[in-house]
């Protein structure tokens, strides 16, 4: 192969404190890992144990959802003290135990910081809700009645209004989640260094950064307006209102320099709902010195119809289009995070790939156009196994708060439940949540006990132990895809570029860093398509070796190409 291994003098200067540019990251949801103690409930002790398991991987950075102390409203994001690890998960000193063993294993490990809001049982609120002249009042956003009811016409993520009255004064407390998650008055600048204390503590113990739950809502209009009421709606569009409010990017900067500065290689990366290309790279762009990167919605929405719970498949294409507009959106200021799936998300190879019969082709081909774009990739706990969507036919399987309020007020309008259900089949989170599958033991390894939610039966053939040292499984492509990111600068550093294959479902794209070339080509649909590449373009490839595939892979880059299939090409 022509192509420089390890070329770092190639690669462009601000590489060293850039250094996430070229890791991946793996997040772990703690309850759905791996336990430990047989409660049913993953916990920190259960993740040391399963660490080879990464490092095999190869990734760099551990993102772990939140192990705080937390009343478990929406499974600890909802956090009642920001200091603590929740009994469920373990204790500080397995806290310490697990950063020591994933330093030692040359990996790192963000926390998530939710600083939107709060539990409703933290002692910051419950100050706050006790009096009107509580000194912590103005913590949170406390509001008369309007007309008797609520303060404006916000809807609540999690279904029903964004307000709840509060029997102890009459007022009502703003919620864009659960009314145990309300929301912190950032305007006011104790809260603000709260916060800031309380990360640099974090950092002091060792932690390598922080993934930020919807950070984009943290500053509010001031006034908080009514949004406008679709036809046939109850309540208005809250969004352009509480999202990208006017001192979000001051508050962003402020955290920089009250947090960050002075500190090594940290990772900060902020969820960012709604985000739009040009407010990324606003967050991203190094020059303004507020965030690493941030995770864009884009994508993750082209399946919404009217809401999320009604969905649709995509079309061939519609993915290649969203992931190219941002490709082209960030290519000069700013950086990408590229993920399939999150624990908010189902499981991509079921949404956007073909769950049954091509399985294997399509996981894997959807991962490598992910990790060989510009960016840095995220790999969601189970999706390095092709996990797929969970089959649960009954409400009561469910444990999801957004899915179980959407269901109960759906069906409270009058919907039809058989009808509702097959909305929440196809989006639940708890798609994402169940049991990570280990082995083909009971309850694929995760747990001895009863696990919290129910483990997908295909566990008994889709695991990890049938996976490590197969050539041909989604794993070991996985593993192969980070291992190209850390050899070949091209892949962190290069620029990326479409090309016109003459069908939607083909997607092919270049990237290029300096002599380096590679050419990535994937059929991401289910059925045969030759790619329609120019004469020269075709010529210019002869002798380029195939570097990565996931089938029978014909040398010539305009070869017909099998239901997902995917190469990639360099010289
Ligand atoms: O999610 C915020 C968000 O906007 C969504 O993805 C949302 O959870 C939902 O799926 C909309 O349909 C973050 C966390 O990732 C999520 O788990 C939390 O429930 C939420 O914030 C509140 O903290």
């Amino acid at each position: 192969m022509s192509l420089s291994e390890h070329s770092v003098a190639d690669a462009p200067a601000q590489s060293d404190a850039a250094w996430w540019k070229s890791a991946v990251v793996y997040q772990i949801y703690p309850r759905s890992f791996q336990d430990s103690d047989g409660d049913g409930i993953g916990d920190l002790r259960g993740i040391v144990r399963r660490l080879d398991h990464l490092a095999r991987l190869g990734v760099d950075v551990i993102w772990l959802s939140p192990v705080y102390r937390s009343p478990h409203a929406d499974n600890g994001y909802d956090i009642s003290d920001y200091q603590e690890i929740d009994p469920l998960f373990g204790t500080l000193s397995d806290m310490d135990e697990l950063l020591r063993a994933v330093h030692e294993r040359g990996m790192k490990l963000i926390m998530d910081l939710v600083v939107n809001h709060t539990s409703d049982q933290h002692p910051w609120f419950l100050e706050s809700r006790s009096s009107r002249e509580n000194p912590k009042r103005d913590w949170y956003h406390w509001r008369q009645p309007r007309d008797g009811g609520e303060p404006n016409n916000w809807e609540s993520f999690f279904s029903g209004p964004a307000w709840t009255r509060d029997p102890v004064t009459g007022e009502y407390y703003l919620h864009l989640f659960a009314p145990q998650q309300p929301d912190l008055n950032w305007d006011n600048p104790q809260v603000r260094h709260a916060v800031y204390r309380m990360m640099r503590w974090w950092l002091d113990r060792g932690v390598d950064g922080f993934r930020m739950d919807v950070i984009n809502l943290i500053s509010k209009q001031p006034g908080l307006p009514d949004g406008r009421v679709a036809p046939g709606r109850r309540y208005g569009d809250g969004f352009p209102h509480f999202s990208e409010g006017p001192r979000l990017h001051e508050y962003l900067q402020e955290m920089r320099r009250e947090v960050f500065d002075g500190r090594g290689a940290l990772l900060t990366v902020g969820e960012t709902p709604g985000v739009t290309t040009d407010q990324a790279a606003l967050f991203s762009d190094p020059e303004r010195r507020e965030l690493d990167m941030i995770f864009q919605f884009d994508h993750v929405g082209l399946d919404h119809v009217d809401g999320k719970f009604r969905s649709r498949r995509l079309s061939p294409g519609e993915l290649a289009d969203s992931f190219t507009r941002w490709q082209d959106a960030l290519a000069e200021a700013g950086w990408n995070s590229l993920y399939l799936s999150n624990h908010d998300q189902p499981r991509p190879v079921s949404r956007f790939g073909d769950d049954t019969r091509w399985w294997r082709q399509s996981a894997t081909a959807l991962a490598t156009v992910l990790h060989l774009q510009r960016g840095t990739p995220y790999v969601y706990q189970g999706e390095e196994l092709g996990m797929t969507n969970v089959p649960f036919a009954d409400i009561g399987d469910y444990r999801d708060v957004e899915t179980l309020n959407h269901y109960r007020t759906a069906i409270e309008d009058g919907a039809d439940p058989a009808d509702t259900i097959l909305g929440i089949r196809a989006m639940s989170r708890d798609h994402a949540r169940t049991p990570v599958q280990w082995d083909a033991t009971a309850h694929a390894g995760f747990t001895t006990g009863d696990p919290w939610i129910a483990t997908n039966p295909n566990y008994i053939h889709l695991n990890a132990s049938a996976q490590y040292g197969d050539e041909m499984s989604v794993f070991e492509h996985y593993r192969a895809l980070i291992d190209l990111r850390h050899r070949l600068p091209v892949v962190a550093h290069g620029t990326f570029a479409r090309l016109d294959a003459g069908d939607p479902a083909i997607f092919g794209f270049e990237r290029v860093l300096n002599a380096d070339v590679l050419f990535v080509v994937a059929n991401l649909s289910s059925h045969d398509v030759t790619p329609l590449l120019d004469a020269e373009f075709v010529d210019a490839w002869v002798g380029g070796e195939i570097i990565l595939s996931n089938g029978l892979s014909e040398p010539r880059v305009d070869a017909p190409l099998g239901p997902w299939e995917v190469k990639v090409y360099a010289r």
